[in-house]
């Protein structure tokens, strides 16, 4: 493997650990997953993608990777899904204290739990966005609490956890699930405020998890548990958008690629899927510096949990 590889190929200047605003982590991790393997060949495969994108953004007119994006060398530690989960929480919490916008790509999503542990121990009053065709709520899976399918477990415990695009669950998750904070995809599909009401629920702080298979199999068949009826690109980038713009994203991780020789679109779907979300995290802090500098900003007020609901009362 080349010694100097840089996230999608960029300039080693804009590479720099000590300069770069946003680092990559990379967690190759597929050992709990139980229908389709393959999701520890994802980072490889949205790093090749990436590499053959270009990153000129159109829709925010910038070029996001001369903010800096540092590539850090694969957390690849498997022995168990529990040192696994520590080795994940070790190393995002080391980059969070560095002041980084800390990315993860994983993996399944079982590499979650470190994440958010880390975001969680860091960051006040954080809310989790989790977008997912699957609820990952259960508290123990096939022996261990580090399961993908207890991805969320945890978050819902100890975080405000807002779960998106859910079409496919365990009737036993209905007990732990907070329904106020649940947008299933079936209500979704006929309700055209979801993106606010979502938001709505959302705290100042928001780490995103996003799960690629909450993206229609049309778009993204390169999963692990491909489900039908799934969001489609465009309103995926609108509500992204809108997260971004409207609350503090801390970080995020995407997760499941599960990459597939003979369709590479998934692959590069996912490459811009990332792009994008760098591209809107840091045009959004421009617009941040330009316009509400004025302001109380009182969205990223980290007490104002569930004012907006108070205020109606
Ligand atoms: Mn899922």
């Amino acid at each position: 493997m080349n010694k100097n590889r840089t996230y999608a190929g960029i300039p080693e200047e804009h590479s720099k650990l000590e300069t770069a605003k946003t680092v990559l982590l990379r967690v190759p991790y597929d050992e709990t997953s139980t229908w389709q393997k393959g999701a520890d060949r994802g980072p490889e495969a949205f790093l090749k993608a990436s590499e053959n994108m270009e990153l000129y953004d159109i829709e925010t007119d910038s070029e996001v990777y001369k903010k800096g994006i540092h590539l850090t060398s694969y957390i690849s530690e498997n022995s168990s899904p529990e040192k696994m989960v520590e080795a994940v929480h070790f190393e995002v919490k080391k980059y969070i204290n560095k002041n980084k916008f800390v990315t993860i790509f994983g993996g399944e999503h079982s590499i979650s739990i470190g994440t958010i542990r880390a975001f969680d121990e860091c960051f006040n009053n954080l809310s989790v966005l989790h977008i997912d065709a699957h609820a990952d709520l259960r508290k123990e899976y096939e022996g261990s609490t580090c399961n993908h399918a207890c991805a969320m477990y945890e978050a819902n415990q100890n975080t405000n956890l807002v779960q998106v695009g859910i079409r496919s669950m365990d009737i036993s998750e209905t007990l732990v699930m907070n329904k106020d904070k649940v947008f299933f995809a079936h209500d979704m599909a006929v309700n055209e405020y979801w993106m606010d009401d979502v938001i709505d629920q959302l705290t100042g702080n928001v780490f995103i998890s996003f799960d690629l298979d909450a993206l229609d199999p049309s778009i993204m068949p390169s999963t692990g548990t491909p489900e039908p009826g799934g969001l489609f690109y465009y309103e995926t980038l609108e509500f992204l958008k809108k997260v971004f713009t409207e609350r503090n994203v801390v970080g995020f991780d995407i997760v499941e690629l599960c990459p597939n020789p003979q369709e590479k679109s998934s692959d590069f779907l996912a490459a811009k899927l990332y792009y994008k979300m760098l591209s809107y995290k840091f045009s959004s802090e421009i617009e941040d510096e330009e316009e509400y500098s004025e302001d109380t900003n009182s969205q990223f007020n980290q007490l104002s949990k569930f004012k907006d609901n108070d205020e109606y009362k």
